[in-house]
């Protein structure tokens, strides 16, 4: 296994680096200290191509542009939060609300459009990159300063390992994900409405016009949304469920997880994604509005790749009956999500 660094380009005066993480068997992940962006994960197919399985562009330029969080780590909120304010210890809290009239992924200056400081590791059984960001007090408008840390990880078992520590010195809020665009054809030859997803999940948030949670949770039995069994993303676009339509033909919700594993399978190239994590809920966004302009494996267009963001629900600081995003001063936040790659 081996670690590669190589110069990306320079942002707000700082030089970007990428990682490329190799294993013995043709499993290769690289990243940037932008966002801590995955920009590329090389995956066999069932017969040893090696191909790119994440959505992305080919220059630092292409992420600094972009609009749709390809490959970052979202935060310090991944999702929206209504109005982009909160109350916490009795204090009102105002953000950026840079999707008006809410908030979304952090604000202006999230997590996902900074340059975290880096560290390669090189373990005898694992190689990684080990980023790190002090987010201070106010930034986005968010109480407290959090010393974060996010390490990815990469192993002979195929396994990329991806964990999150936030270490606030005040109480404050903390719900990061990865926004990685998987899209498991190989690069990108086709979009991902033929991938079957399977999520052990009996309650979806339903959302509003705005694609907030209304705090129902509804029952996926008999709808599109249920996925125990495995299910086509295509069967959601191809739906007349209103939730589906109310977010531009597709999926973008939070599925509370009742076995917290998803996969993703793409039969025609034999790829199969496992996902585990210790998060409660992921959001499924099936890519359904995106569209307008270039990237790497050719223009956007709707469908092209799937997010699964391992989190807690959005806007939970506003539901009390969702699991709580709140982070004691001196308390530890922990995020982990295993991507496992393999092949049937
Ligand atoms: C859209 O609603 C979706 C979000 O869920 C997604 O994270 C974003 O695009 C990139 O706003």
């Amino acid at each position: 296994m081996e670690v590669t660094v190589h110069p990306y380009g320079k942002y707000d005066n700082q030089e970007v680096q990428a990682y490329t993480l190799k294993n013995d068997h043709g499993l290769s992940v690289t990243c940037i200290d932008y966002g801590c962006i995955i920009t590329e994960i090389l995956a066999p197919d069932r017969n040893g191509a090696q191909e790119n399985v994440v959505l992305g562009f080919d220059s630092l330029d292409g992420y600094l542009a972009d609009q749709t969080y390809q490959g970052t780590i979202v935060g310090r909120i991944a999702g929206r939060i209504r109005g982009g304010e909160f109350e916490l210890n009795g204090k009102t809290y105002s953000l950026d609300k840079n999707e008006k009239p809410n908030h979304i992924h952090g604000g202006v200056k999230g997590f996902s459009k900074v340059v975290w400081d880096s560290t390669i590791i090189k373990k005898e059984n694992h190689v990684g990159v080990e980023f790190k960001y002090v987010s201070m007090d106010g930034e986005g408008g968010y109480p407290g300063t959090i010393e974060m840390t996010v390490t990815y990880s990469l192993n002979n078992e195929n396994e990329l390992s991806i964990s999150a520590v936030g270490v606030p010195d005040a109480d404050t809020i903390l719900n990061i994900t990865n926004h990685a665009y998987f899209n498991l054809s190989g690069n990108m030859k086709n979009d991902v409405l033929d991938h079957e997803l399977t999520i052990n999940s009996s309650k979806f948030l339903e959302l509003d016009q705005e694609f907030l949670p209304t705090g129902e949770l509804l029952d996926v039995t008999g709808t599109v949304f249920d996925f125990r069994e495995g299910r086509k993303i295509a069967d959601g676009p191809n739906s007349a469920d209103e939730q589906i339509a109310i977010v531009g033909q597709g999926y973008d919700h939070p599925f509370l997880l009742d076995e917290k594993l998803v996969t993703l399978y793409d039969e025609a190239s034999g790829r199969l994604l496992k996902v585990e994590t210790n998060q409660p809920a992921v959001v499924v966004y099936s890519s359904n509005t995106m569209k307008g302009f270039k990237m790497r494996d050719g223009s956007a267009r709707p469908y092209f790749g799937v997010c699964l963001e391992t989190q807690a629900p959005p806007d939970a600081i506003h539901h009390p009956n969702f699991p709580s995003t709140i982070v004691k001063k001196g308390g530890e936040y922990n995020w982990e999500t295993k991507y496992t790659f393999l092949v049937k």
